[in-house]
């Protein structure tokens, strides 16, 4: 078993000295001192307070994640000259190397037949675009996103799409959150956080399940190491035993540095992958037994509390233990834990979104947060970790297949139109569509569909068989080259947030929404995102009773986006006012659910039902050295694994395979296979692996969660086969 190494600390100041380094001093200072929200996370740094500040104006210290977004934009320009090579020399780069070909700095071509892509001019490929969007039948095309695009180009993307004639609109948070939005719908009739900065810094416990902050939101880290330092508590649920999560040693504090890092966990709980259900629902078990519930919350603020707690009551002790693999006096000290606080905040990430019962994850949580009270008021509360730093904006101006009702009605009466009324397709229901032969054209504005989709080879198809895909990126990624050879494809090179030519805003995972100024010239060829839809709209719907071309400017996309939604009232204002706001109606510091009857739910689920197909569950998850897709480094300095191609397993299980660390196997599922991956032993339960995404995509079904349409990425079934 290696030995658990403290994350952050020395180690990553050397590694932001060397990006900063590789990028050039004064080119990095500009781009991480400039008033734009990070790039990374979504937990919203940076906006008007100036680059490395949170929400309440601190200035904790320099993220590496910062920097390692920063470095893949300030990159130079892609030469022209290797648009000569084929499209089969690109699909021959890794993920990290077609990166770190630099920015792209003028559209390419590639037509149906061809095997290259060329060089065109803009009016071109405008022209291209409009010609072939406009020979599409609507129905048969769909409009993705991914989430860092600005809330600007994400509302003219899908008033496009809709005044085009299809509701075919998604981001990627289909393969993210989408499971926390429905259940919070469900539950508390809202889908974001209940909670802002400010009451992190008021919790004395708070709960991180399923997620990995040190990789992934490391500005978390320092709220739970404060957590810690003033007498609270967090506990750490997830069936890896996180390095990061046990120590961490944070950059800012020479004390924490010394002594090797300083504790996060305080109780850190390991259920098998894909059983948290039966540990909350054991959690609840033990409150109730101590008759710690919160009666007089739950008779006035909630409803169908009796039906949770009779079932909860029918569920035996065995059962829970069983299912989950913790054992009962480790539950018990758990809500013991739990017992004894006053404000308790839950956080989560994808380790509760990808399963097939992704919805009833979160249910639970949210049942095991109301079991005492713990939403609605101040300090408490339940926090989804958001993935891309505006996924959440992208998804509340409306870049999703259903609007509601009243948001249709104000955009049909605003702008004198009206939108299709077919029902929209979710991501996954479009690429099967693809799959299908029934998708003519896709507008695909950021991210990098084919990585994360699961089961590539499925994805490859299904891209492939798209007759026109028009990107609009900033670098290129294997998305770009994987399925690129039966169809059209145009490639469009944007402005990054900070070089966009007017400000624009971003909505952070704590509601609050940011204003990024923009503004740094670094290429000629490039265009803002608003700009571009707005000039396709312009040519496509030359009959609309208004110009189109008004959306490539941002103060008029903000006043309307306020006309649509009025909880968004502010951003007619912020680029003056340079105010930045938490969005109406979100934090529950009271408890006024937006319910119909004004109280939170309690949902009852039963335990997922049991797989013996294979013997194995595999979870697919990020490394330290990526963003997504992006790679910026083969080797996880958290993990120690030393390249991505491993597979992280009990050390039990290694022994009864007959193989040794360092030695190889075969990954196998329904869906593909995983040739000679190299064995990790890490502390995970007997009976589950851990593997990198998106290379473990090979790996992943395309099945979804009814509830969310959310693929199953971290509970894949799978066999090993030890003698490859
Ligand atoms: N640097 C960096 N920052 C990022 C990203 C990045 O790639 N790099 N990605 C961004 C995006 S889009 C997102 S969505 C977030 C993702 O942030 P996270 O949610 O932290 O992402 P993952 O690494 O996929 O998985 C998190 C954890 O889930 C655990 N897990 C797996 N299965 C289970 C389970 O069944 N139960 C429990 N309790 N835990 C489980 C894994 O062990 C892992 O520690 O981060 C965002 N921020
Ligand atoms: N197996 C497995 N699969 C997964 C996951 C998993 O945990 N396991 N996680 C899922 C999750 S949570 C998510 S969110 C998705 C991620 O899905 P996506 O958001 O679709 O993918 P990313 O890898 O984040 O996209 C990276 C690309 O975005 C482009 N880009 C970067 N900056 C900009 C910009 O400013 N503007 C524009 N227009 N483009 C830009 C670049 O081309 C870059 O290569 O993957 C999902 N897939
Ligand atoms: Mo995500």
């Amino acid at each position: 078993m290696p030995v658990a190494q403290a994350g952050g600390g020395a180690k990553k100041i050397l590694y932001t000295l060397a990006t900063v380094n590789r990028i050039g001093v004064a080119k990095a200072a500009k781009a991480l001192t400039a008033h734009n929200t990070c790039k990374a996370c979504a937990l919203g740094m940076g906006g008007q307070k100036g680059g490395m500040t949170n929400e309440l104006g601190e200035f904790p210290a320099v993220c590496n994640k910062s920097v390692q977004a920063q470095s893949t934009d300030i990159q130079d320009e892609i030469p022209v000259e290797v648009f000569d090579h084929p499209t089969s020399d690109f699909r021959d780069l890794t993920p990290r190397e077609t990166e770190r070909l630099g920015r792209l700095g003028f559209p390419v071509l590639k037509r149906k037949g061809e095997d290259r892509f060329s060089r065109i001019s803009w009016d071109d490929a405008m022209a291209f675009a409009a010609e072939r969007f406009q020979a599409t039948d609507p129905s048969r095309s769909f409009f993705y996103s991914s989430g860092r695009s600005s809330n600007e180009a994400g509302f003219v993307l899908q008033l496009l799409a809709r005044l085009y004639g299809t509701n075919n609109v998604n981001n990627c948070s289909y393969y993210c959150h989408q499971a926390t939005g429905v259940a919070l719908g469900s539950t508390i009739g809202t889908g974001t956080s209940t909670v802002e900065l400010a009451d992190l810094t008021r919790a004395d416990l708070i709960f991180v399940i399923g997620a990995n902050p040190s990789s992934n939101h490391p500005r978390f880290i320092h709220q739970l190491r404060a957590c810690r330092e003033r007498g609270g508590e967090v506990i750490v649920i997830n069936p890896a035993k996180e390095p990061g999560l046990q120590k961490f040693a944070l950059p800012k504090s020479p004390k924490s540095l010394l002594s090797g890092g300083s504790d996060i966990a305080s109780l850190y709980v390991q259920p098998k992958i894909g059983e948290d259900m039966a540990l909350f629902k054991g959690i609840a078990k033990a409150v109730l037994e101590q008759k710690g519930e919160a009666q007089d919350f739950l008779t006035h603020q909630t409803e169908g509390a009796e039906h949770y707690i009779a079932a909860i009551k029918a569920l035996s002790w065995d059962e829970i233990t069983r299912r989950c693999g913790v054992a009962q006096p480790e539950i018990e000290k758990l809500a013991g834990l739990y017992l004894a606080s006053e404000n308790a905040v839950f956080a989560w990430g994808m380790g509760m979104t990808h399963h097939l019962h992704g919805v009833q994850n979160i249910e639970e949580i949210a049942a095991l947060a109301l079991l005492r009270g713990m939403i609605g008021r101040p300090g408490a509360g339940l926090l989804p970790l958001r993935g891309h730093s505006n996924v959440q904006g992208i998804g509340t101006i409306g870049v999703k297949p259903v609007l509601a009702e009243d948001v249709v009605q104000r955009i049909e009466a605003r702008f004198g139109v009206s939108l299709p009324e077919e029902t929209g397709m979710d991501t996954m229901a479009c690429m099967q569509a693809a799959h299908a032969g029934e998708m003519e054209a896709a507008l695909i504005m950021g991210g990098n569909l084919y990585a994360a989709n699961p089961n590539s080879e499925f994805a490859r198809e299904a891209l492939d068989r798209i007759g026109f895909k028009l990107f609009l990126t900033t670098t290129l990624n294997q998305g770009h080259f994987q399925g690129c050879e039966a169809g059209d494809v145009l490639i469009l090179p944007v402005t990054a947030r900070d070089e966009e030519w007017e400000p624009t805003t971003q909505e952070s995972m704590f509601n609050y929404v940011r204003l990024s100024d923009g503004g740094i010239k670094r290429f000629d060829g490039v265009r803002p995102e608003s700009r571009i839809l707005s000039d396709l709209g312009q040519r496509i719907l030359p009959d609309l009773p208004f110009d189109f071309e008004a959306f490539g400017r941002h103060a008029s996309v903000r006043k309307a986006i306020a006309e649509v939604l009025p909880e968004l009232d502010e951003l007619k204002e912020i680029e003056v006012a340079k105010r930045e706001f938490h969005i109406k109606g979100r934090l529950l510091h009271k408890p006024d659910f937006k319910t119909t009857s004004g109280k939170a739910r309690f949902q009852v689920n039963s335990l997922p039902p049991v797989s013996s197909d294979r013997p194995f569950t595999l979870a697919t998850l990020r490394s330290e050295g990526q963003f997504n897709s992006i790679i910026y480094e083969e080797k996880d300095s958290y993990r120690g694994t030393p390249h991505r191609w491993v597979v992280m397993m009990n050390a039990e299980d290694i022994e009864r395979l007959g193989k040794q660390e360092g030695e190889t196997v075969d990954l196998v599922s329904e869906a593909g296979r995983m040739e000679a991956v190299e064995i990790y032993a890490f502390d995970v339960p007997e009976g589950n692996l851990l593997a990198y995404y998106p290379e473990a995509n090979v790996l992943t079904a395309t099945e979804v969660d009814p509830r969310s349409k959310t693929p199953a990425f971290k509970s894949v079934k799978v066999s090993v086969d030890t003698t490859a």
